[in-house]
Order: C-alpha cells, then structure tokens, then sequence
C-alpha cells in the first residue's frame, strides 16, 4: 500500500473518532514536520510531550523506519493535522534520510543546550538536509533542555548566529522536560505553513 494513502486515511479516521462535531467543519491543514539532530538530544521527548494530553496517534512507518505522530492544534477558525516524524536512532548517513525529510514543511534541527557537541554536529546534519533537497527556509533550529540552567554551554547569542549564518528560517528554545515554550514553537511554525500572523497574544496563549 502507499505511504502516503495509508497516512491520510488513518489520519481521516483518528480525525472523526477525536473531533467533536464542530470541528468536523473547520478547514483541515496538513503539518508535516521531522525532527532531526543528534541522538539524545530529546527528539523524541519534544514528541512525547507534545502528546502528552492524548490527542494523539502514532504509527510506525516501517518502509523509512521511523515513527509517525500525529496531534491537531485549533488555530483560530483551523484544524491543523500535525504530523510529527521521528528519526529514531537513525544516523546522519542514513539512506532512509531523504524519504524521511521528503514529505517535511518544516524541519526541526534539534539539539541540547547541554552538550556542545551536539551543537557542533549541526553543520554536518544541515549539509546533509541540503544534499536531500531540503530548503533551508524549510529549517528551524531548536535548543532544547532549557530547564538545565546551570549546565547549558551552548549561548542564545551562538544559537541566533548559527541562524542567521546559514539563512534558517527561525530557532525556537524549548524543554521537553517542562513543556517550556515547547506548544508555541509548533504553533508558531502552523500559523506560517497556514499563512495565519499570529499576535504575540494569540501565540502567549500556548506558551507555558
Ligand atoms: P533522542 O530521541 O533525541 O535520542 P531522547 O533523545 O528524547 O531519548 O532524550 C535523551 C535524554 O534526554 C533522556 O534522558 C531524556 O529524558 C532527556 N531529555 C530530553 N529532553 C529533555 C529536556 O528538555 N530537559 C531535560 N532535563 N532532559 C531532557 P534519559 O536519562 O532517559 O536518557
Ligand atoms: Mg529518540
């Protein structure tokens, strides 16, 4: 079966099994986003907790080896169909790479504010978005495990280098450990791939 049938249509079903009647008459938008970046970086954390009120599916894709996930976020008069992959522990010279970003509106470059490596690492997994087609206005960079205060060695000011340098399109910070402005990053980059400028008041609201 094709991949991309079988996603629609699970997701078709999970969608009149969750939504209350009302929102079975809202525009629908579809969000694909992949998580990249080095192992325990929190990848699938920044999932986990974005799941964690149970609106939510998973379903392994066993043809590119990773998981699929999926939450719908309203935004303003919007349904948006999240859909979330996760690379697992798949390595920056996978071949699955190309199939796994191939389908992505937006990637997310993640890595741990803790653990410099993971931030030197980002040039490598950026070289290989671009030689698998992806845009780097497609990119987003993300710090996570901002709640370890007293360990992070990785600065806001290098994190708004790195992306500004190489041209991504906006770095986010969050914890998937507190949730801390975790929703809000996936809000943000929503309102964009629906063409909604959401207010710094109406993006307040998901932020934790
Ligand atoms: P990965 O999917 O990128 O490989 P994981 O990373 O989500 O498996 O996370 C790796 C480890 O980091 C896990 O710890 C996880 O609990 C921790 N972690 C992830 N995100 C955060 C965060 O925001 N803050 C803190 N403090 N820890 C985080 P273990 O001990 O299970 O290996
Ligand atoms: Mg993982």
């Amino acid at each position: 079966m094709d991949i991309a049938f079988f996603l629609s249509n699970s997701s078709a079903k999970l969608y009149y099994l969750q939504a209350g009647v009302q929102e079975l008459y809202l525009p629908m938008k579809d969000l694909t986003v992949a998580l990249v970046g080095d192992g325990s970086s929190g990848k699938s954390s920044i999932i986990r907790t974005l799941t964690e009120d149970g609106s939510f599916s998973t379903v392994y894709a066993q043809t590119i080896g990773c998981d699929f996930h999926e939450r719908r976020i309203k935004i303003r008069e919007n349904l948006v169909s999240l859909r979330v992959w996760d690379i697992g522990g798949q390595s920056i010279h996978s071949k699955n790479i190309k199939q796994y970003v191939y389908a992505a509106q937006a990637i997310f470059l993640v890595y741990d504010v803790t653990n410099q490596e993971s931030f030197m690492n980002l040039d490598d997994w950026l070289s290989a978005l671009m030689k698998n087609g992806v845009k780097k206005e497609n990119v987003y960079l993300v710090g996570n495990k901002i709640d370890m205060v007293d360990q992070r060695v990785v600065e806001e000011a290098r994190h708004r280098t790195f992306v500004e340098e190489n041209g991504l399109r906006e770095g986010f910070f969050m914890s998937a450990k507190t949730a801390d402005k975790l929703l809000v990053a996936f809000v943000t980059v929503a309102g964009q791939i629906c063409g909604i400028d959401l207010t710094d008041a109406e993006l307040e609201a998901y932020s934790k």
